[in-house]
């Protein structure tokens, strides 16, 4: 088969943000746009000559095209085998799961995650390294820097592969092993997870709804839940992935998945309810009336883990990303155990990860995980939730009642300010960037600010340092406002402003959201004129 060399010259703007490269599908179809990054890619790490490599990606909109085009670069460059789900389908959590299980040398995963999909939407890829994890930083920058110097690529020409169903192929000299995408991971999750006494939860009457959101965890959770759990069929909806995920948002929050939280704040609402997004490693949990936030989620899972089999031993340590609330933080305190703050995206838990220092992580933008791979992981998060409503028989609710009252509260919300012009949200960072130094002793709606910096995290394993990760006002009551600007999305700049506000056990633990953080809301008004730099009332989005 001929190997073509083709010439091309570098295109702006290839630079991965918080997880990999995500813009407009329409711009990843252009000429040379998928094949130059991936050439970068290979570049950057190195070539893949003699390496075992997996593919998979969510099944939006170009994710068969962009599957047959990465097959053809690696074949065209000595790859020794890839890995590839069926109709290049892996949910990144699978992914991660197969490179570790597979001891490939690492994966693509082309996903844009919980952003829509779809020719007019957003399509996405990402490498992840031999720990199945997301490249780290010091790798994506490589990966830039390459964009930005690339004069040629290398691909196979050939007909497309059929990928359609499980067994093998070559494209040259290259071996394509097709395996079902769900089987490995539903194998790792019963290793897990107390399968019977969930089953035997479910076969007593408890019933759930699992959204698929017309994304990628479908055909997973048909399997897990329906089948092997025991859930009554129907109980997993809009369980058939589409390309454009049926038009939706497949973002699991109360404002996207809010045909979920109709469901289970109505009448007959079932015990449990949760989703997941485009690329599966995203979880919303919602017991009947009661929102978990993921922030608190993560708290709840950290401190009950131990009911699961997979973490009876206990765990080593918990992280969270920097905006995600502390509740997390009291519960590894109470148990004496390590607790690490890193910047948002889950590539800085890696590190942590490998190094046995964190057992948990999550973030409060829905993702929760462990070790047992290294992406987050929605159905996993939904697996270890039900895990312990089988051993502890009380409610959602009932749940976060007792853990409040061991705990306290940080009640928690994020305001999303989307397609702000970019200048705008740059403006406002700079400006609080300029005046962090004279905002502690100042006082704003009532708080006094206790301290103000721009978040810098010094990885505790490999001592490297990201700098610039986010503005954090913390106030002299425990509450605090986090101000960054988005590095997933494809339009202008999103501001995301965090907001917490800690009341102790003995407080005030039932309080309306809203009312609980009226005050750190005006204060974040009062310190960074919003209003003023994105030209907004209210927020967009609010979750
Ligand atoms: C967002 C979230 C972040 C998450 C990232 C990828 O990033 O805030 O917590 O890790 O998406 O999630 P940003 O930079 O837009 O705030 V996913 O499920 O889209 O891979
Ligand atoms: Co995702």
């Amino acid at each position: 088969m001929t190997i073509s060399t083709i010439s091309t010259t570098p295109i702006e703007g290839q630079k991965p943000g918080t997880s990999g490269l995500r813009k407009k599908t329409r711009v990843f179809m252009q000429p040379h746009y998928l094949e130059n990054f991936v050439q970068s890619i290979i570049d950057a790490i190195g070539g893949v000559k003699g390496k075992t490599l997996v593919l998979g990606g969510d099944g939006r909109f170009f994710n068969d095209r962009a599957a047959q085009v990465i097959l053809r670069m690696c074949a065209a460059q000595g790859a020794k085998k890839v890995i590839v789900g069926t109709g290049a389908i892996l949910s990144t959590p699978a992914a991660s799961n197969l490179i570790r299980q597979r001891g490939a040398d690492g994966g693509f995963i082309m996903s844009a995650s919980h952003n829509p999909g779809g020719e007019s939407e957003d399509f996405g890829l990402k490498f992840n390294g031999a720990n199945g994890g997301p490249a780290p930083e010091g790798v994506t920058d490589k990966i830039f820097a390459r964009t930005k110097e690339l004069t040629e690529y290398r691909i196979m020409e050939s007909q497309d592969v059929d990928l359609s169903q499980p067994g093998r192929a070559t494209l040259g000299e290259m071996e394509i092993e097709i395996v079902d995408p769900v089987t490995d991971y539903a194998a790792l999750m019963e290793t897990l997870f107390d399968f019977d006494a969930i089953r035997a939860l479910l076969a007593d009457g408890f019933r759930l709804s699992f959204d698929a959101m017309h994304a990628v965890t479908g055909p997973y959770a048909r399997e897990i839940l329906e089948n092997r759990l025991g859930a009554k069929s129907g109980s997993v909806v809009n369980a058939k992935p589409l390309p454009d995920f049926g038009g939706g948002h497949p973002d699991p929050n109360p404002v996207w998945a809010h045909e979920l939280m109709e469901v289970m704040t109505g009448p007959d609402a079932p015990d449990f309810g949760a989703a997941s997004d485009g690329d599966g490693d995203r979880n919303m949990i919602v017991g009947r009336g009661a929102y978990v936030t993921p922030s608190d989620s993560l708290a709840v899972l950290a401190a009950n883990a131990h009911l699961a089999p997979g973490y009876a031993k206990g765990l080593a340590g918990v992280a969270r990303s920097m905006p995600t609330s502390r509740a997390a933080d009291l519960v590894a305190e109470k148990a004496g155990i390590g607790s690490y703050e890193t910047p948002t995206g889950w590539k800085f838990f890696g590190n942590l990860l490998d190094a046995g220092k964190a057992t948990l992580c999550g973030e409060e933008s829905a993702g929760t995980g462990s070790d047992h791979v290294r992406e987050k992981d929605g159905l996993w998060a939904v697996l270890l939730w039900l895990n312990i409503l089988a051993a502890k028989k009380q409610s959602v609710q009932d749940i976060m009642d007792a853990h409040w009252a061991e705990y306290g509260r940080n009640y928690y919300s994020r305001h999303d300010y989307e397609a702000v012009p970019t200048d705008d949200a740059n403006a406002l960072v700079d400006r609080l960037r300029g005046m962090l130094g004279e905002l502690p002793g100042q006082e704003f709606a009532g708080l006094t600010v206790e301290n103000a910096d721009d978040f810098a995290y010094l990885d505790p394993v490999d001592g490297s340092t990201s700098k610039n990760q986010g503005i954090r006002i913390a106030f002299t009551d425990g509450s605090r406002i986090v101000m960054r600007l988005s590095g997933t999305g494809t339009e202008g700049a999103t501001l995301r402003v965090y907001l917490e506000r800690y009341q102790p056990a003995d407080g005030e633990l039932s309080l309306p959201v809203e009312d609980a953080l009226a005050p750190v809301v005006q204060a974040a008004e009062e310190i960074a004129h919003i209003r003023e730099y994105t030209g907004r009332d209210k927020p967009d989005v609010t979750t």
